[in-house]
């Protein structure tokens, strides 16, 4: 048995009897070690280990992708583009502090590193940056485009957001200046009144109908054409909207929503006609905002066709500090008893968020966060029993995006005693949510390439239209119906690497790291 050579870009190979490498595919069988439980009538559980043996095949051939933002004016989609451009052109400017470089800090592909295995020499870690794991595309190379309802150019959008600086904005300006946004749908009552002022870049139309689907399908298709691409991925980062009530007939089913959007049904919002219209166009489709964009007919649509979709929401500081750390002090033993969250924020959307309908979806998004955590802790919480957590959010423009997120956390610990966590996080929101719109696109784009096959089928499948791969990304986790959300970063991190790992037939990384134990 001899591997086939890594690829010039691949930076290792695996040299086991279960990975062939062929020009255009890594294959790999994989045996998948869980552990089967069951109750018996003496109450007790029986633990059983399970084996199932997939078959993997990745494809090696990284396509020209195309990322269309929905909100691509606002301080996230300009923010982002800026990012990649400074990136592509190695861009270094002037601050305050001193010269500043492009980088994609805050990324967890391309900034940070997973373990690769252990030195056969040294017995040291041998770690590889995790966009090296599998064969992804570099944001670098990644064609962006997208829609407003606001028609200011990505240059002039860029100085409405004041998230950069004036030295690096100067350097991307005349390359800015030159993106301007399509038109896009309005729906006035789904995102809130303040936002009128910048409706300027509009599709005629102010409720959904087969005509915006078809509009956002050309849309999709002419990007990829005059850019000739192989695909597309599309985000909403567009402002949060009120949640659509679900109502039977009309988003309840996948044929009741198509229905819905014939007859120009008032409860389907802009963000599911930008979902339904990638569904239909096989372009994955991911949530950035909190709204109940993924109505359960959204999500019927999606798995008839076989297209991705992901949300809701970027986990990008607050609930990404708390899901870390909930998780800590949960996992320590130590009974959290109440968390409360505030936030102000000066930018566009504190001020869409400063009214109440768009706040609820925020606040819903923003609380569910620790359920998982606290349900699996049956020693600290009885059943239904549940620490008290609030959110509050206030529009303070004077501050601008620079958002100020107070946490504290109170908990009891030994013999009645208490543990209070005060926690202060001010940043740049915009700088935290780009990094992680890349990460959303370079794993959609490879769950696009993987294939998998139960061991004795003959057929390969892509994996289920619900991509809860992203749930490290997101605060509120879309997961294929009826199965558990995970919320706690560790374990989202673990389900990341694990299932990159077992693509090229690697074992998970358990940390238990016994060569370092047993001699
Ligand atoms: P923003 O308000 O600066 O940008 C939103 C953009 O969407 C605006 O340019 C607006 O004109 C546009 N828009 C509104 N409705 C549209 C439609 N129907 N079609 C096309 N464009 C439309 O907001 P920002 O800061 O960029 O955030 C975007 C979204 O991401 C918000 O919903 C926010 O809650 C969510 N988010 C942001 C995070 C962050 O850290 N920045 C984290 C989690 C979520
Ligand atoms: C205020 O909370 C505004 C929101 O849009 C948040 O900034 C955003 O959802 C990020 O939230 P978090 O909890 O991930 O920092």
């Amino acid at each position: 048995h001899t591997p086939v050579p890594a690829g010039k870009e691949d930076i290792f190979v695996v040299d086991s009897p279960n990975v062939i490498y062929t020009d255009s595919e890594i294959q790999s069988k994989y045996t998948y070690r869980t552990t089967s439980v069951v109750r018996g009538a003496d109450g007790k559980y029986v633990a059983t280990p399970k084996e199932t043996l997939y078959d993997f095949k990745v494809d090696r051939k990284t396509p020209k992708t195309g990322m269309m933002l929905v909100g691509w004016g606002g301080n996230n989609g300009t923010t982002v583009t800026a990012g990649i451009l400074a990136n592509r052109r190695g861009l270094v400017w002037e601050t305050r502090e001193g010269p500043r470089a492009a980088n994609y800090y805050g990324s967890v592909l391309m900034g940070s590193t997973m373990k690769l295995g252990t030195d056969a020499h040294t017995m040291q870690d041998v770690n590889i940056p995790f966009h090296d794991v599998l064969p992804l595309i570099h944001p670098n190379d990644l064609v962006i485009g997208g829609w407003d309802i606001s028609g200011l150019n990505l240059a002039a959008a860029l100085d409405r957001a004041a998230v950069l600086e004036p030295t690096l904005k100067a350097q991307v300006k005349k390359e800015m200046s030159q993106m301007v946004p399509l038109p896009s749908i309005y729906y006035p009552d789904f995102i809130a009144a303040n936002q009128e002022d910048r409706a300027d870049n509009l599709i005629p139309g102010d409720k959904a109908c087969l005509a915006h689907v078809e509009k956002i399908r050309q849309d999709i298709r002419d990007f990829k054409t005059q850019n000739n691409l192989d695909k597309v991925i599309v985000q909403w980062t567009a402002n949060t909207e009120r949640f659509a009530d679900i109502l039977p007939g009309v988003n309840d089913t996948a044929e009741n929503l198509l229905k819905a959007i014939e007859n120009g049904h008032e409860e389907v919002s802009p963000s599911t006609v930008f979902a339904v219209a990638c569904i239909l166009e096989n372009a994955p489709f991911i949530n950035g905002s909190p709204q109940n964009t993924f109505v359960p007919g959204a999500i019927e649509l999606a798995s008839k066709h076989n297209s991705f979709i992901g949300g809701d929401d970027f986990k990008s500081g607050q609930t990404k500090m708390k899901s870390a750390l909930v998780d800590f002090l949960i996992s320590a033993g130590i009974k959290l008893t109440s968390i409360a969250s505030y936030n102000h924020l000066g930018n566009n959307d504190g001020k869409n968020l400063s009214s109440q309908r768009q706040f609820r979806s925020k606040e819903i998004s923003k609380s569910n966060v620790v359920d998982d955590m606290v349900e699996a802790n049956t020693v600290l919480y009885k059943k239904g029993e549940h620490p008290d957590h609030t959110v509050v959010i206030k529009y303070m423009p004077a501050v601008g995006d620079n958002k100020r997120a107070l946490d504290e956390y109170y908990a009891e610990i030994f013999l009645g005693g208490h543990q209070t966590i005060s926690i202060f996080n001010v940043c740049e929101d915009s700088l935290l949510a780009s990094p992680l719109i890349i990460d959303l696109v370079l794993v959609t784009e490879i769950m696009t390439r993987i294939q998998w096959r139960a061991h004795t089928d003959d057929e390969f499948k892509g994996f289920h239209s619900v991509l809860s791969i992203l749930s490290y990304m997101l605060k509120a986790p879309l997961t294929p119906p009826g199965t558990p959300v995970i919320n706690a970063l560790a374990k989202q991190r673990a389900a990341l690497i694990n299932i990159f790992r077992a693509c090229v037939g690697l074992e998970p990384e358990s940390d238990m790291t016994l060569e370092h134990k047993l001699f």
